[in-house]
């Protein structure tokens, strides 16, 4: 009777994993923690390739581009969104009185990105970005989520020497903090703009969880 009993907790543990990973996304609900503690809340994330944004403005009224998508092999071939260094002081300097001030100014540079995604349910969201600094003058992007300010996001991950990094993941952070977003469930927009010239970016992903995503580009459902 007992071999029984366990087989059948068996059969309904690899059931239970079976479904979750189809579901890919794990609901909260109806799903108890062992000794009763109370509802298990999985962890969820949304995955946005960089390079395909919902809308981009990829060039100054001049025909001058100022993102470009391109793509690397490094074992699997990374396709991304780069920044193209120089632009920044070659814009300012043509009408300096303007726009000299616009370069410190929270969105006000052009090249303009939105994101459309769907929030799985109502929860706090972080924001990282898989990004490949070019230096410390290219190490940065503002951001903002729907109608919130813009931030920067800007540190050193992936710093090798100063004008070397590498891939690395980036999180927004406030006051020393992974900043959060409260987010309802259903469409929400993820804007990027350009805060310096040169970097080179990947990958965004929108996660209940605050930690720093880990290793290389995150694999889509
Ligand atoms: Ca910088
Ligand atoms: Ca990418």
């Amino acid at each position: 009777m007992r071999g029984v009993i366990a087989l059948v907790i068996v059969v309904v543990l690899v059931l239970g994993v079976v479904m979750l990973g189809r579901t890919g996304v794990h609901s909260n609900s109806g799903n108890s923690a062992p000794g009763g503690i109370g509802p298990v809340v999985y962890p969820v994330r949304t995955v946005l390739e960089c390079e395909e944004p919902t809308t981009l403005e990829d060039k100054l009224p001049d025909g001058t581009l100022i993102w470009l998508k391109k793509q690397q092999s490094e074992g699997t071939v990374i396709k991304y969104l780069e920044s193209p260094d120089g632009w920044i002081d070659k814009w300012i300097d043509e009408r300096k009185a303007e726009r000299k001030e616009l370069k410190g100014k929270a969105g006000a540079l052009p090249g303009k990105a939105s994101y459309e995604f769907e929030a799985p349910r109502d929860d706090t969201y972080y924001i990282n970005l898989r990004a490949k600094w070019l230096d410390d003058c290219g190490n940065s992007v503002w951001v903002k989520m729907d109608d919130s300010p813009y931030f920067n996001m800007e540190d050193q991950n992936g710093l090798i020497s100063e004008k070397n990094y590498k891939w690395a993941w980036h999180q927004m952070f406030l006051d020393g903090r992974p900043r959060g977003f409260q987010l309802t469930k259903g469409k929400h927009t993820l804007w990027l703009c350009t805060r310096e010239d040169g970097p080179k970016l990947d990958q965004w992903v929108i996660s209940t969880e605050a930690s720093l995503p880990v290793g290389g580009p995150v694999k889509k459902p």
